[in-house]
């Protein structure tokens, strides 16, 4: 779903597949408080947590096809629905389907 942020802004990156079951050091280095996807490198910086790299995708490139609302309230609540939406429904339901595939998952890493 991050990468739908990159996509929708037209932003070229890499994208590099991650093995959860065996992590690979560049996630444990990228993301060393949580060591989840998805991750951001950008500028040889790393960002983590969905949210919030669609609201840092937003802002690096926000002269395309803004995401997140600007005015104070939309934002607030798109920010209560992605958390409670997110976090909430659309990981666990990946983990499941992760775990009944055993499937791998991503990280992304911007090309600018
Ligand atoms: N709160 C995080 C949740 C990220 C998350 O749960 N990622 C899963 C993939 S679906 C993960 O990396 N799981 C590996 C693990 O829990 O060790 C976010 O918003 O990005």
């Amino acid at each position: 779903m991050a990468r739908t942020a990159l996509n929708n802004k037209s932003v070229e990156y890499e994208f590099i597949e991650e093995r959860l079951e065996s992590k690979s050091q560049l996630l444990l280095q990228s993301n060393p408080i949580y060591k989840k996807i998805p991750v951001l490198i950008h500028r040889d910086k790393t960002h983590s947590e969905f949210f919030i790299i669609v609201q840092y995708v937003d802002d690096v490139w926000s002269s395309v096809s803004p995401i997140v609302p600007s005015n104070p309230y939309d934002h607030a609540v798109a920010c209560f629905w992605a958390a409670a939406y997110i976090d909430e429904k659309w990981y666990p339901t990946m983990r499941s389907i992760r775990g009944a595939k055993g499937k791998d998952d991503v990280r992304y890493q911007s090309e600018e």
